[in-house]
């Protein structure tokens, strides 16, 4: 029996040594010391010595077991810790290396027209005002003089959202929730995202539109005139040629068509200006004594003017996009030219 312990101790010694995952020594101790194991085994013999012996023999299965059982932990302990040292090793991170930059983004072409236009006109004092795009039926079109059977109110050319809520056709609603805070003088620039329920190559259900108001004592066509020029040249270049043709809109009387002379042929004709050498870019008038009366401004007392732009228009003159539906499909090979 003594013999037994002995090799049993030796030949665990041995294992231990030559063994080197915790996988390994977890295997051994199961084998040695576990309920089917080498040790237990012998243990079980006990019952059959002399009474005498026992003790002596059972001291040395206490002092085999407590030997093995410590030269197990610590053989587990520095297998994990080899193992982890393998691991850092393994996964050694190079913190000098530079890093990989993260692409930048650029900006859409419309918010980039956008922008530049707010510039503009911040330039002339105007400021950039803002309002919600579910707009209500009196803000879009009843204070906007537009009679209760006008065309523009049509289910086709409007999205109803509820009762006498719509979203908005036009960011004039802005205008009118501004004069409604503030009494004259008033200079205000209004971008925003409109709606109108119209879909096909040249017309988007969602699009962008600037709109400005100047409202003082004494404001004429000629201001109109003077301030409307002014943008352009910024915009498009000194001598671009500006004109003006009658025209109609419900908020505005006079009115007035604006255009730049074709920024694509100079004049001469083209297919972008369909041979007439002009684009409409922008609509504008004095604004309509029945706005006036809707927000309980004094037309006796104060005049003004108001115009409108597409943005999306204005966007693919000036970088040259021949179709409009690049601005909205946000492929980023498109959108990086900007
Ligand atoms: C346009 C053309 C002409 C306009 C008028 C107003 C308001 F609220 F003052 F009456 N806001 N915007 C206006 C005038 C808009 O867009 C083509």
């Amino acid at each position: 029996m003594r013999d037994q312990l002995e090799n049993l101790r030796s030949g665990a010694k041995q294992a231990i040594a030559a063994t080197s995952t915790v996988e390994q020594l977890q295997e051994i101790r199961i084998s040695l010391l576990g309920r089917k194991g080498e040790l237990t085994a012998l243990m079980k013999g006990l019952g059959a010595m002399d009474a005498a012996d026992r003790p002596v023999i059972g001291q040395l299965v206490n002092a085999v077991r407590d030997d093995i059982e410590s030269l197990l932990s610590s053989a587990i302990e520095s297998a994990q810790e080899q193992a982890i040292a393998a691991r850092l090793q393994d996964e050694r991170i190079d913190v000098s290396l530079p890093g990989r930059r993260s692409q930048k983004g650029t900006k859409h072409p419309i918010t980039l027209v956008i922008e530049e236009v707010c510039a503009i006109f911040s330039g002339l004092g105007f400021s950039v005002a803002e309002g919600p795009e579910i707009e209500h039926d009196w803000y879009n079109f009843e204070a906007l003089n537009f009679p209760p059977e006008h065309p523009a109110r049509d289910m086709q050319d409007t999205f109803f959202v509820g009762n006498n809520l719509l979203l908005r056709t036009h960011t004039s609603p802005v205008q009118i929730r501004t004069m409604l805070k503030q009494k004259p003088p008033v200079r205000i620039i209004a971008p925003g995202t409109v709606y109108r329920c119209d879909s096909d190559a040249t017309h988007s259900p969602m699009f962008h539109q600037i709109e400005g108001l100047m409202v003082d004592t004494k404001v004429t066509f000629g201001d109109l005139k003077g301030v409307l020029t002014v943008f352009t040249n910024q915009l498009f270049g000194q001598k671009t040629g500006v004109r003006l043709r009658p025209s109609y809109f419900p908020f505005t009387e006079p009115s007035a068509e604006v255009d730049i002379a074709c920024v694509i042929c100079g004049g001469k004709g083209c297919r972008v200006c369909k041979n007439s050498g002009w684009l409409e870019i922008l609509g504008a008038g004095m604004v309509d004594p029945e706005v006036y009366r809707h927000v309980q401004y004094d037309a006796e007392q104060i005049s003004g003017f108001a115009f409108g732009m597409g943005i999306e228009r204005i966007a693919m003159l000036k970088y040259g996009i021949s179709d409009m539906r690049l601005l909205f499909e946000n492929d980023v090979r498109f959108l990086r030219q900007f």
